[in-house]
């Protein structure tokens, strides 16, 4: 029998890779440093099985009907908003995520992302390395505490559980906003529910973790960030497009907020020109938050092991569209 066919859209390590080609015929792009461009993975996806797609890959109604022999698309990423899942469902194509691996590594960098914008640690080090440091002054590069303070996040899914798990270590008081609330998190983490305007109210770090969805657009807007503490830090580890990037900005240039750390952007990547980045209160990150070894490694073999599983006719292990198997 034939192996089942499929396209992954970038280099991936083929230490990773080797093992499955004896189940998987896998053809990879071939550029290290640039993506796959749309119309290639249009070709391709009208001569696979299964596709492997990153975020930054458009999966669109066209492409998913156009792609006649295509039955699932493994997406590297716990988000699938770069998938038109509507379209996926009339063309009965599976789509998987990649959810749980990266739990806690996108934690540990939404934690780091907090703890470098509170205590400066990026214009600090850049202090050091450019020979700026001749004395010592009492307040040199002073920032602000993390421990004992408030903490709110947006979206209380499991990154934020584990987000609230790391804040419980530093004595944090916890707020959490969530569409449904969220009560294992109360009792196991100590934390709050509150309505998205007393969260932005009584944070010291207001940490955006929610999906992008029609509701999230452009939530922390000029209203939110003026609701929110002159002291406060504004963190966005989950979707660029939650925030209203000219609202964040005028909000840091007048002082209506303290600093911002940031991995995600309405539009990827962002060129240094953007004008967050002329911002000394501004931490900016490539969108990083599942980037460890272990966990890009993880979330390979969960897209690859979800096609075999589907490939095999059993349901996926981390299914986005309804549980089902694929038509034999
Ligand atoms: C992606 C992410 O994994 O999982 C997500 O939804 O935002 C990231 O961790 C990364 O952008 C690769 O697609």
């Amino acid at each position: 029998m034939n192996k089942p066919a499929i396209y992954i859209t970038r280099q991936l390590p083929e230490s990773v890779i080797a093992p499955y080609r004896n189940i998987l015929d896998i053809e990879m792009w071939s550029k290290s440093e640039q993506p796959v461009d749309a119309s290639t993975l249009m070709d391709k996806a009208q001569q696979v099985d299964g596709l492997v797609t990153m975020l930054s890959d458009q999966v669109s109604s066209e492409l998913l009907g156009t792609a006649k022999g295509l039955k699932a698309v493994a997406n590297l990423a716990v988000g699938f908003d770069n998938i038109d899942l509507t379209s996926a469902e009339e063309n009965e194509v599976v789509v998987t995520n990649t959810p749980d691996v990266l739990t806690e590594t996108t934690a540990d960098l939404t934690f780091a992302l907090m703890l470098a914008t509170a205590r400066r640690i990026v214009e600090a080090a850049d202090y050091v390395r450019n020979d700026e440091w001749k004395n010592w002054a009492p307040y040199l590069l002073a920032g602000t505490d993390v421990h004992h303070k408030t903490i709110g996040i947006v979206g209380m899914g499991r990154i934020g559980e584990a987000v609230a798990q790391r804040a419980k270590g530093f004595n944090m008081n916890i707020l959490y906003h969530n569409r449904s609330r969220n009560t294992e998190a109360e009792q196991a983490l100590q934390a709050n529910y509150a309505t998205f305007e007393e969260l932005l109210i009584e944070s010291d770090y207001v940490v955006c973790l929610a999906p992008y969805t029609e509701e999230t657009h452009e939530m922390f807007n000029t209203q939110a960030f003026q609701k929110m503490k002159d002291t406060a830090i504004f963190i966005n580890a989950s979707r660029g497009k939650n925030v209203d990037e000219e609202a964040l900005y005028d909000a840091l240039v007048a002082k209506e907020i303290k600093a911002a750390g940031v991995d995600v952007y309405r539009q990827e990547p962002i060129r240094a020109s953007h004008p967050l980045l002329s911002l000394d209160n501004v931490v900016a990150l490539p969108h990083i938050g599942s980037s460890s070894e272990e966990t890009r490694t993880a979330m390979i073999q969960l897209c690859l092991d979800n096609l075999i599983e589907l490939f095999n006719g059993n349901v996926a292990k981390t299914p986005v569209t309804e549980k089902k198997r694929l038509s034999t």
